[in-house]
């Protein structure tokens, strides 16, 4: 089966789109098995939140972009959910916000890092980081820590979707701005984000392109703005209101 299969009209397409995209990434050695269980929590915060993008997320989204642009050296971090799920529109963003791709893996294998690292430069990545691992993360076990030196080590703002909130912790007190992309606003990832956007990635990522389209072009002093006016405890508080108050159709299987 195909994503062209899964019929459009279907009242859960997307759902159905991201679940079969999952199972080939893990198919192809580009998805862990872990994988598929984070995608199922995933999940069902997405059904909790309407399963779609609320309007905190994509003011969230708009300050990550403005975020990205004033980088010196913002990194897009990938893993393995994320290269089954976008990895056209992660490549995409990362041209739009001229951003390194780090492949950056919670359970790292080297062949599951050349596995994502060829996927990406197929979907049209010039430059994929992480396969040479010469720098750590500091205070978390070996495996789990390895990132590169003129990557993710020298990054002032660092993108990472559906992180592990134990390395999410770590990499904030290397004093990154970090964005992070969870769909359960209570996680630790979300929490120690600069920037969390509460969304599901297959949205998130290109609606945080289409503000980079958007504002590339603006003042540097507009960025700075956006940047500044942006509160991350009020957008968890957003998203934790909307999953209490949520009005989640029951005519959704
Ligand atoms: O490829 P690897 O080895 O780096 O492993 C990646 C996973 C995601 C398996 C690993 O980082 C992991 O175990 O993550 P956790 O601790 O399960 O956290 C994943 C978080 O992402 C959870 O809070 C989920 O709610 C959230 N999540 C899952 N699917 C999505 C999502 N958030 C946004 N979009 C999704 N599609």
């Amino acid at each position: 089966m195909t994503d062209a299969d899964i019929p459009e009209d279907h009242p859960r397409y997307e759902s159905l789109v991201t679940r079969h995209r999952i199972e080939a990434g893990v198919e192809r050695g580009i998805t862990s098995r872990q994988g598929l269980i984070a995608q199922g929590r995933g999940e069902a915060f997405d059904y909790l939140l309407g399963e779609r993008t609320i309007e905190s997320a994509d003011r969230a989204a708009r300050a990550a972009a403005a975020h990205l642009l004033l980088a010196e050296r913002p990194v897009l971090s990938v893993n393995g959910n994320v290269a089954a799920l976008v990895p056209g529109e992660i490549v995409d963003l990362a041209d739009v916000v001229d951003a390194d791709l780090e492949v950056n893996l919670f359970n790292r294998t080297d062949e599951r890092m050349q596995a994502i690292a060829d996927s990406l430069r197929e979907h049209g990545a010039t430059e994929v980081k992480g396969l040479a691992a010469d720098a750590r993360i500091p205070g978390l076990s070996h495996e789990r820590a390895k990132i590169d030196a003129d990557g993710i080590a020298a990054a002032d703002v660092v993108l990472v979707p559906l992180e592990d909130g134990d390395r999410a912790a770590a990499l904030a007190k290397l004093g990154k701005v970090e964005i992070v992309i969870d769909l359960n606003p209570g996680s630790r990832s979300a929490r120690v984000a600069d920037v969390p956007i509460v969304d599901n990635v297959l949205r998130a990522v290109p609606n945080v392109t289409r503000h980079a389209r958007a504002l590339r072009d603006r003042p540097r002093a507009e960025l700075e703005a956006i940047v500044r006016e942006f509160d991350p405890d009020d957008a968890l508080e957003a998203a934790e209101r909307a999953i209490r108050n949520g009005s989640f159709a029951d005519d959704r299987e």
